[in-house]
């Protein structure tokens, strides 16, 4: 067993939040990061069968016991993670029929996973229903996107629509739409629970107000959604109160996504 810091995929994930913290989607203590760790993986790197501790969780995780997460913690800044992963981040198993989470390593000094694990948790039973080779939910405070949902319609069909009119590779990134979500209280059950209905369809979820929640098979893919759908908010943003004199229209999203042979929502069109 060679030190868990050393396992790469603890080194992308340590690389990716200093990555978000310097894009500015990550000020502060926002943000968090959940990845679906190979059992086999963590165990060339520690001894995953000693436990340190364990949390109760609110929400019943059965579909995900014996998963091992790498996680941020609650409170932590993700510019802080590179100088001190040990306390900023935690892996945790889910055990016990998925009522509680064993801290396998991490969270020095008696911290706890972050204050949106039940998003995140309820995200990643729906992802990997629809996709098994699902493994990150992050969720962060991209400023345009944001933005976004203070000047436009909040609306799945709509706000998903304006984003792939901004930019011509952004149906071809999320063919199947974004979902919104208005403001609500974060760090609760009740935002997880309709964040994890909007992930059976999407995997991109937008809170008002707050952020985005976004899903993928690795930390790049759901990265590069957020990439994306925070360029696309951004020349939103940009030519909102501009003359347009032309745009991609709907006939020709759809022969784009046709020449791409997406699998996407053409209902979303007006076709
Ligand atoms: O503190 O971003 O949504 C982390 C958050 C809460
Ligand atoms: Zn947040």
């Amino acid at each position: 067993m060679g030190g868990i810091l050393k396992a790469p995929f603890m080194k992308e994930l340590i690389r990716t939040c200093g990555t978000m913290f310097r894009l500015g989607w990550n000020e502060r203590n926002g943000g968090n990061i959940s990845v679906i760790v190979d059992g086999k993986e963590a165990a060339k790197y520690l001894d995953t069968a000693v436990s340190l501790r364990s949390f109760d969780l609110d929400i019943d995780a059965a579909e995900l016991e014996h998963r091992i997460f790498a996680v941020t913690r609650t409170g932590s800044y993700f510019r802080n993670v590179k100088t001190d992963p040990e306390y900023n981040l935690g892996l945790i198993r889910i055990d016990r029929g998925g009522k509680s989470a064993s801290l396998l390593w991490g969270f020095s000094g008696g911290g706890a996973p972050t204050s949106e694990l039940s998003s995140h948790l309820r995200s990643h039973i729906v992802r990997l229903r629809q996709d098994k080779n699902h493994r990150v939910v992050t969720h962060c405070h991209a400023t345009n996107t944001l933005a976004m949902t203070f000047v436009h319609r909040l609306d799945d069909r709509d706000f998903t629509r304006t984003l792939w009119k901004m930019m011509t590779e952004c149906i071809i990134v999320f063919p199947e739409g974004v979902g919104v979500l208005p403001w609500m209280i974060c760090g609760n059950d009740e935002i997880g629970r309709v964040t994890a209905e909007k992930m059976e369809k999407y995997r991109v979820c937008i809170w008002a107000q707050h952020g985005i929640f976004a899903a993928g098979g690795s930390l790049d893919e759901a990265l590069g959604l957020i990439e994306a759908v925070e360029k696309a908010a951004h020349i939103y943003l940009k030519v909102m109160n501009s003359r347009i004199l032309q745009s991609i229209t709907d006939v020709e999203l759809g022969k784009l996504a046709e020449a791409f042979g997406l699998n996407y929502r053409r209902d979303f069109l007006d076709l």
